[in-house]
């Protein structure tokens, strides 16, 4: 044989080797997600490393891709863990030209990551391991297919060897369409049992009146948030799905007569209606992680009450079905702010990506220390005895919200025309109450703004000022005073470790 045509084959077996490697990964996973859609979705094997990866995040690099990358952070995490793992696949492609054990010890080192991965979940079950060990099977079957039997060659031991081009093409497009099949119907899958089942409302026992209708200037964000618009920030790759038929809620730890409740249970309960504001600790000044909406829920004190909570106990430990943890004061459950366990938001059940089917609402706390979602359990504890996801990653034991305020319109670096331009945003100062929102145009005297309808202390108010621009460059800021007199702080905080704070400042040029 010539050796030019030597080389070619043994350059064609290498690609061929490469391919089969990304092909045999991706029908691993693809095989892999279409189980896990029956065995549940977080152990698909790419979720299950990404949520794994998510763990182990030191907070500083979490919290730049929250602030960076917004909600594009977990479609991201998750293309880049395939993407790793398919060029692991080509790498193992190749390796296995060479040495044909590795067809064997390559896959089997992914699948055992993967099932690693998958049972440590905190929401693990029996079943969790076996999207990895069909990922395993998948990936080694295909790889034996294109590579195991290319280096064997008989006749002529150790000879440069590849599949004649139309087996490697037929192959490939075998593989390739079937994991597109395996892939898409395991996404339909996981959507279909994802979707809450349709649950009605109860009446409130006590129902609040309708909020009257917002201020009304262009650009404002709207007074209550509609579910869809309302910010979403939480660990899960894979919305967590409850069957309201198996949710329970369990009340336990430093109590006098622990119970558990069913949903229906639950809906039994009074009811009530509030209207509180939630906010992330890991908004910046004048950030979008904020949202406003009336949540239909039982009041937690009463839950407690029924319990029976035991003197020494100052912390309740919430845990979620996805295994996240989170901790809340007990003064601030049963003190006379109303913390609900919310199950409905704005007239509707929670949506899954919201909490389904309930969650904490703490008025005046962040998020991550009063807010969990797909609640499934109080325990009564105290903060020395137990430490909650983010507490354990350095954010603040406590998390009451800072009073803040934000400019919504105009927009940093808009082009304005002199004249009247309206300046308006919202502002907050939640289990304080708002006093008065001012502006100050390029460092000047703070002036007062109207202030738009009241619904409560543990609600953002909006705000709006008539300014007559004037041609140039200007600097726009503004802050809230609150209900005891004290203005915004001025200082600079990043989020971390307990919420940021400083004032917004937008600066826009007038033609
Ligand atoms: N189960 C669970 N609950 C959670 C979180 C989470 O990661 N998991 N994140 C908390 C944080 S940090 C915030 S700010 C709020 C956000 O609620 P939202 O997504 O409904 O706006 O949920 C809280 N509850
Ligand atoms: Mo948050």
């Amino acid at each position: 044989m010539p050796s030019d045509s030597l080389t070619r084959i043994r350059l064609r077996g290498r690609l061929q080797a490469a391919a089969a490697g990304v092909l045999a990964v991706l029908a691993g996973l693809a095989a892999g997600h279409l189980v896990a859609a029956l065995t549940g979705p977080d152990s698909s094997p790419a979720l299950a490393v990404g949520s794994r990866v998510i763990d182990l995040t030191p907070t500083p690099v979490k919290e730049w891709a929250v602030a960076s990358l917004g909600t594009w952070d977990k479609p991201l995490l998750i293309g880049g863990v395939v993407a790793i793992t398919l060029g692991l696949g080509a790498l193992v492609g190749l390796l296995a030209v060479r040495r044909r054990l590795i067809i064997w010890v390559g896959p089997l080192v992914l699948t055992v990551i993967a099932a690693v991965a998958a049972t440590l979940g905190p929401a693990a079950g029996p079943f969790a391991v076996v999207p990895a060990l069909v990922t395993g099977a998948v990936g080694t079957l295909v790889l034996w297919w294109f590579v195991g039997r290319a280096t064997v060659r008989p006749d002529e031991p150790g000879a440069p060897y590849a599949l004649p081009r139309r087996a490697f093409l037929t192959g490939s497009a075998v593989v390739g369409a079937s994991s597109a099949v395996a892939l898409v119907a395991g996404q339909y899958l996981t959507t279909v049992r994802q979707r809450p089942a349709t649950v009605v409302l109860p009446r409130p026992a006590e129902t609040l009146a309708p909020l009257p209708a917002g201020l009304d200037v262009e650009g404002i964000a709207p007074w209550v948030t509609p579910n869809q618009d309302f910010y979403r920030v939480d660990t899960s790759l894979i919305v967590p799905s409850v069957d309201v038929a198996d949710w329970r809620l369990s009340v336990d730890g430093m109590v006098d007569r622990p119970f558990i409740i069913t949903w229906d249970e639950l809906l039994a309960l009074p009811m009530i209606e509030r209207d509180v504001t939630l906010n992330c600790v890991s908004n910046e000044v004048g950030g979008p992680y904020i949202g406003g909406a009336r949540w239909l829920g039982v009041r937690v004190r009463d839950v407690l009450a029924r319990a029976g909570v035991q003197a020494g106990a100052d912390q309740v430990l919430s845990r979620s079905v996805d295994g996240f943890t989170l901790s809340t004061p007990v003064q601030a459950l049963t003190d006379g702010r109303d913390a609900l366990i919310a199950i409905g938001m704005n007239g509707r059940p929670l949506p899954a990506e919201h909490g389904f089917p309930a969650r904490l609402i703490t008025p005046g706390l962040y998020g991550y220390v009063g807010a969990t979602k797909w609640l499934t359990q109080l325990t009564l504890t105290t903060y020395e005895a137990k430490q909650a996801y983010w507490t354990e990653r350095g954010w603040a034991e406590r998390g009451p919200v800072k009073p803040s305020s934000r400019i919504d319109t105009p927009r940093s670096f808009a082009r304005l025309q002199p004249g009247r331009v309206m300046i308006a945003g919202e502002a907050w100062a939640q289990n304080i109450g708002v006093m008065r929102v001012q502006v100050r145009i390029d460092g000047g005297p703070w002036q007062n703004t109207d202030l738009g309808p009241d619904a409560g202390i543990q609600y953002w108010r909006q705000w709006r000022y008539a300014w007559a621009a004037t041609s140039g460059q200007h600097n726009l800021e503004c802050r809230v005073i609150d209900d005891s007199g004290a203005n915004q702080s001025e200082v600079r905080a990043t989020p971390f470790p307990d919420g940021s704070s400083g004032l917004q400042s937008v600066v826009v040029t007038v033609d």
